[in-house]
């Protein structure tokens, strides 16, 4: 005759089972979630770089035998100084500035005016700001008029 009280199996697998389970927890809660939501760290510089960049959509870009789109077509700029781009649509017509490669910055999110909040598609007059926060080359376009491209260079500052 045998009863489950008296089968020293069970309790061990017990207490093996709960020490398993507080260590997986104990992994979760401080080792775990503090990786996952630790911001990237990200300098004041880069943050707060002194001047901008400036990217003009010209007019008549709706139209492919328009002679310029986005200017300066390749805009390079330095990590700590420059690395904030400012598009301004001087056309008739709305654009979008989007990532060729659907990047996402660590810290300012899409690079693309269509899934960024409250932009969309960028009106007549209207101007669009993104901080790189990573050197790179970032190749864009425009959604509706796909022979509109650019080009974002971000080089480190060495200055
Ligand atoms: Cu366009």
């Amino acid at each position: 005759m045998e009863s489950i009280r008296e089968n020293p199996i069970g309790g061990f697998s017990i207490i093996a089972f709960i020490i398993v389970l507080t260590i997986s927890m104990a992994y979760f809660q401080f080792i775990y979630l503090p990786q996952i939501n630790a911001k990237p760290h990200v300098s004041e510089k880069i943050l707060n770089p002194t001047t901008i960049t400036e990217v003009s959509i010209m007019e008549g870009s709706a139209l492919p035998s328009n002679p310029q789109f986005y200017v300066p077509k390749e805009a390079r700029a330095s990590l700590e100084v420059s690395n904030k781009v400012v598009w301004t649509n001087n056309d008739k017509t709305a654009h979008t500035i989007t990532s060729d490669t659907g990047y996402v910055d660590k810290i300012s999110g899409p690079f693309d005016t269509m899934k960024v909040e409250g932009v969309g598609l960028l009106t007549p007059g209207k101007t669009f700001e993104f901080l790189f926060t990573h050197e790179g080359e970032y190749p864009y376009h425009c959604e509706p008029h796909p022979w509109m491209t650019g080009m974002v260079k971000i080089v480190k500052d060495f200055s």
